[in-house]
């Protein structure tokens, strides 16, 4: 009897067990999405996931819907020693093939915080639309900037958007 609740959850299909904080769509796997804690007076905040495509079909990250004014997809370039971000249209996922956002590279840009940083514990809702697997609604988890080895990236998250 005391599975009831958890399965009802299930059908539901509200994550049960954050520690996995996985989700899936069609052939396509969604492994943690996160963003870290942004300081006070940030304007945006980046977000990393991974995505596994299992299937035989190329697909393409094609957007993020999300409680934000703008969410892109953005590719982070150092040139002559200066991080810069590059808007890109979309983000291939190869059939058979893993895709890792992180930081220093693809990464989904929350924009737009307008002195509401992201904290730490916060849950950003969040929808995924590929282009063949369809939609896909997720949560990015935020995490302090202090744990963990990512925390000493210099992706140059300023605000120069
Ligand atoms: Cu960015």
């Amino acid at each position: 009897m005391k599975l009831i609740p958890i399965l009802s959850a299930l059908a539901l299909g509200l994550p049960t067990l954050a520690a996995a904080h996985d989700f899936k769509v069609a052939d396509l796997e969604i492994h943690h999405p996160m963003a870290f804690e942004t300081p006070r007076a940030a304007k945006s905040g980046a977000g990393y996931l991974m995505i596994v495509n299992n299937g035989t079909t190329d697909d393409s990250l094609l957007a993020v819907r999300a409680d934000f004014p703008k969410v892109q997809l953005h590719l982070s370039e150092e040139k002559d020693g200066i991080a810069k971000m590059i808007h890109v249209d979309k983000i291939d996922i190869p059939a058979g093939q893993s895709v890792e956002l992180m930081p220093g590279g693809l990464h989904v840009m929350f924009m737009g915080l307008n002195g509401d940083p992201l904290e730490e514990g916060e849950e950003i809702k969040a929808t995924l639309v590929f282009e063949h697997a369809g939609e896909v609604d997720v949560v990015f988890n935020v995490e302090s900037r202090s744990e963990g080895a990512e925390g000493a990236d210099h992706s140059g998250h300023s605000d120069s958007n």
